[in-house]
């Protein structure tokens, strides 16, 4: 994989418009955060073939062997949306959308960053931000898809695309309809009202309306999820009555009951 073969006939306002690839690295955003503290640009891409440490989110690790695409986006919004936690949806929302254009149907978001078709993740976003005082600055958005990449036997709920396709997908072409659909949703970040996100992020959830098990701490609570909202949050009606509204940051897992 080059920066040619991703970036020939890539339809990008901003997103990739500079890629680099590595053969191999510890984690693309560890690089991403290198080339941020040199002054890249906005939109900036980083991609690798294998990640030897690829993580998720609060320190678990990511299966991230040959095959599948593992890359960092750069993102410098100015301003910086009020509501930090849409950068995490448009990216949600453009993995969702690159799924869906190599072809597998009814990809769907799992609240909060992950995308699942018939509930198995396929994709994973992990964004991590640099913080002047307590405001987010830049952010380094982490995009992982399988593609044709092997899974490991105790992940049992995951998929590739080649296991929905039945065919591999060439890595360069899934990296490229993935900038596509970043940069569309970051477009729409940039231009237009949040709602739109918003709206889009609950259209596509694979949870809302489902009964879940919400994990904050070491404290886990079940309930109808009734609605959710990037900035107003998680609304779970419980099973012995009343609601309960959760901040999207302070989850540490959701899964259906
Ligand atoms: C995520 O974390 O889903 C974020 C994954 C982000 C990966 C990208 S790859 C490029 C960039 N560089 C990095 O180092 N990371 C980003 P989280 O929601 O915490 O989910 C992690 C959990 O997903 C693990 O504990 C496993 O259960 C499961 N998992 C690990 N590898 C997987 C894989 N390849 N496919 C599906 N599920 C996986």
């Amino acid at each position: 994989m080059t920066p040619d073969s991703i970036q020939t006939g890539l339809k990008s306002r901003l997103v990739g418009t500079t890629v680099h690839v590595h053969e191999s690295a510890t984690s693309t955003n560890d690089l991403a955060w290198i080339e941020v503290g040199r002054g890249a640009p906005d939109g900036l891409v980083i991609v690798a073939a294998e990640q030897t440490r690829g993580r998720g989110r609060f320190g678990r690790t990511w299966h991230s062997p040959r095959g599948g695409l593992w890359a960092s986006v750069i993102l410098r919004p100015s301003p910086v949306p009020q509501e930090p936690i849409l950068i995490t949806c448009v990216a949600a929302l453009g993995m969702r959308e690159a799924v869906e254009a190599l072809g597998v149907a009814g990809p769907k978001i799992r609240f909060p960053n992950d995308v699942v078709v018939r509930d198995r993740k396929i994709c994973g976003v992990l964004a991590e931000c640099r913080l002047i005082g307590n405001q987010p600055d830049v952010f380094v958005i982490g995009l992982g898809l399988n593609v044709n990449n092997d899974l490991p036997g105790d992940l049992p709920d995951a998929t590739t695309l080649k296991a929905e396709l039945g065919r591999e997908t060439p890595v360069a072409q899934a990296a490229r309809t993935v900038l596509e659909g970043i940069d569309r949703w970051y477009d729409a970040l940039r231009t237009g009202p949040r709602q739109v996100i918003a709206e889009a992020w609950r259209e596509h959830s694979s949870v809302l309306g489902r009964d879940v098990i919400i994990t904050i701490g070491a404290h886990s609570l079940r309930g109808l999820l009734e609605d959710m909202d990037p900035g107003g949050g998680l609304i779970l009606r419980l099973p012995e009555g009343g609601v309960r509204r959760i901040q999207p940051e302070f989850v540490n897992e959701l899964k259906l009951a």
